[in-house]
């Protein structure tokens, strides 16, 4: 007896004071409070996933790395600490990839984590299980790129990747795992003393002095001033800074899209309902996290009018300036630090810019409002854009903490321009890309990290770039409805192809009923025809949190070609018609 408790003990002893890289990454993670990971399991980080979620962190499985990469890229946007997905080697990291680019090009944090295979082989190029060097292809597609080899240096590998991800302008990061990794052992004090607490990831960059008045008095010289809000506003979540300073000044303000509810679309001030007017009239434009880049026309051209302009800039990213056009006022500093800063030095009074101006962009953005009105409240059967949008416009006006994903091509520019926001950071879109396949990724990353109800209005093209995740939407019970604006096809169900018997290249079969889908997985599917219809489901679905699909039938003319950006395709001089 006595010799077998002897013998056990040192066995024991052992073990307790061994670690390896699974468990070494999994410390590192909690240890920065990164507790979620979206991705998708295999070979080399199936036990990976397994351990996670054992020691208590969440895994999420999807049905596709682009999805759980989305949803990681937009749990960025939402919290400011990098979202993280998990990914195997070659074909899985491939797959993640376009959400990495993604999350960098939107400047989302984001860490993509993959498996890979074996460098010795890999670099030798003799043909390893999913051979690839991973490291090289995501160098130029984010932020940073890292590769970890040694089970020490787990914890600054991770470390360099949350600071990479969320300091100056955020965005994605690649961290490459090799198999081998995982499974090295090392001393369990050493170890946890190798691991790193990121003490302030993103530290507050402050605006210079002199930055700040110049910027102020070119403001403050306007005859025709306006605020354009961008998503880097949104993100900031400095809400209450920029609601004081946007009002404080007086002047009109416009949202880019994901801006939108940062103050409420119906707020007195929003010009959102008179785009075209601010921008051709204004003569001093203040932006706010919002790039000069195609969405704003380059800052030049018809868009933007004859009148000159003065820009005033204020974002993290001093490369940004003069990017498009001169910034005669550049802020360089972190949002939150840049407003506060602005509020400070505009003292106890500040002059409202002049009434003229602020007269005609409400007249202007009200007569607009009043000209849709009627077509919003249409009960249309098959239903057009409006109709359909007009019931979705009240749902948020009723319920303004759900969120709103958004895409599709008319599915996505109608509802921007017709659905009101009215909380930030409750609008989720396409972004800077203007890309499909967002939808179903956000929907999770949005309901897992908010606990929110979640709309998502899709286009059915749009639909169908992550559709799958449906059963994955069913699996973990979310609180998602999702609205497919089946117009059977691309922009519009009704080009033929006169040349042969395939179908053309931009309809979809006809009438399909994508609320069947969502069945075979347990949740709730209904087939809307009319917007009283579409109303009813919605509500019912938001009201009992269940994975819903609506399929809301939409007049298969009723679109235009690519939304409203028509004007950015090509143009054939030599196409017979
Ligand atoms: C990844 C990706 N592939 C292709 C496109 C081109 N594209 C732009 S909008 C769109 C689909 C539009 O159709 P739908 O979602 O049904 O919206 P609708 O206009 O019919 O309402 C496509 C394929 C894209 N933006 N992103
Ligand atoms: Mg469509």
């Amino acid at each position: 007896m006595a010799d077998a408790a002897v013998k056990e003990k040192p066995a024991d002893a052992a073990e307790r004071e061994l670690t390896d890289g699974f468990h070494l990454l999994i410390d590192a993670l909690k240890l920065n409070g990164l507790t979620t990971i979206y991705g998708v399991p295999g070979i080399p980080i199936t036990d990976f996933g397994r351990m996670a979620q054992a020691s208590g962190l969440r895994v999420l499985s999807f049905r596709h790395e682009q999805n759980a990469g989305y949803a990681a890229a937009i749990a960025g946007f939402l919290t400011k600490k990098p979202g993280v997905c998990l990914t195997v080697s070659a074909p899985g990291f491939l797959n993640g990839l376009t959400a990495l680019a993604h999350a960098t090009t939107n400047c989302f944090p984001m860490i993509l984590m993959s498996g890979s295979s074996e460098r010795e082989v890999v670099d030798l190029q003799q043909g390893d299980y999913e051979e690839m060097d991973q490291l090289a292809i995501a160098k130029p597609l984010c932020k940073a790129a890292f590769r970890v080899l040694h089970a020490q240096d787990i914890g600054i590998g991770l470390a360099r990747a949350i600071r990479a991800a969320v300091s100056g302008r955020p965005g994605g990061v690649y961290l490459d795992l090799p198999a081998k990794l995982f499974g090295q052992v090392m001393d369990a004090a050493a170890g946890q003393k190798s691991l790193v607490k990121v003490i302030d990831p993103a530290p507050a960059q402050i605006p210079a002095a002199d930055a700040i008045k110049r910027a102020l008095d070119v403001l403050k010289s306007a005859k025709r001033p306006l605020i354009i809000l961008g998503k880097g506003a949104a993100y900031a979540q400095a809400d209450d800074a920029i609601k004081s300073f946007v009002e404080k000044s007086g002047v009109p303000f416009l949202p880019m899209s994901m801006a939108k509810g940062l103050l409420p679309d119906t707020h007195p001030q929003c010009a959102g309902a008179a785009r075209s007017t601010v921008l051709k009239d204004s003569d001093v434009v203040m932006l706010i996290g919002a790039r000069l880049n195609w969405l704003l026309s380059h800052g030049k051209g018809k868009a933007w009018g004859d009148a000159p302009k003065k820009f005033i800039q204020i974002d993290i990213e001093p490369k940004e300036m003069d990017s498009n056009v001169e910034i005669v006022a550049p802020v360089v500093g972190d949002i939150g630090s840049c407003v506060s800063a602005l509020l400070n030095a505009m003292g106890g009074s500040w002059p409202a810019p002049p009434a003229d101006w602020t007269k005609t962009v409400t007249a202007k953005r009200d007569e607009n409002v009043a000209k849709m009105a009627p077509r919003l409240m249409n009960n249309n059967s098959p239903m057009d854009y409006h109709g359909a949008l007009g019931v979705l416009r009240t749902v948020v006006k009723e319920r303004p903490d759900a969120i709103l994903v958004n895409e599709g091509a008319n599915t996505l520019d109608l509802a921007r321009g017709i659905i009101d926001m009215y909380q930030p950071r409750k609008r989720l879109d396409v972004g800077t890309w203007g890309v499909m396949g967002i939808g179903m990724g956000y929907a999770i990353g949005a309901a897992i990290e908010t606990g929110k109800p979640v709309l998502a209005v899709e286009g059915d093209s749009a639909f169908g770039f992550s559709g799958m995740e449906i059963e994955t939407i069913c699996r973990y019970q979310l609180p998602v409805c999702v609205v497919i604006f089946n117009n059977d096809g691309i922009y519009r169900g009704t080009d033929v192809n006169s040349a042969g018997a395939d179908p053309a290249t931009t309809v979809f079969v006809k009438g399909s009923r994508y609320d069947k889908m969502i069945e075979a997985f347990g949740g709730t599917g209904v087939n809307a025809t009319s917007p009283d219809e579409l109303k009813r489901a919605v509500n019912a679905a938001i009201d009992s949190g269940k994975p819903t699909l609506i399929n809301a039938v939409i007049d298969p003319g009723a679109g235009s070609e690519s939304g409203r950006i028509g004007n950015l395709n090509p143009q054939s001089a030599l196409r017979k018609k």
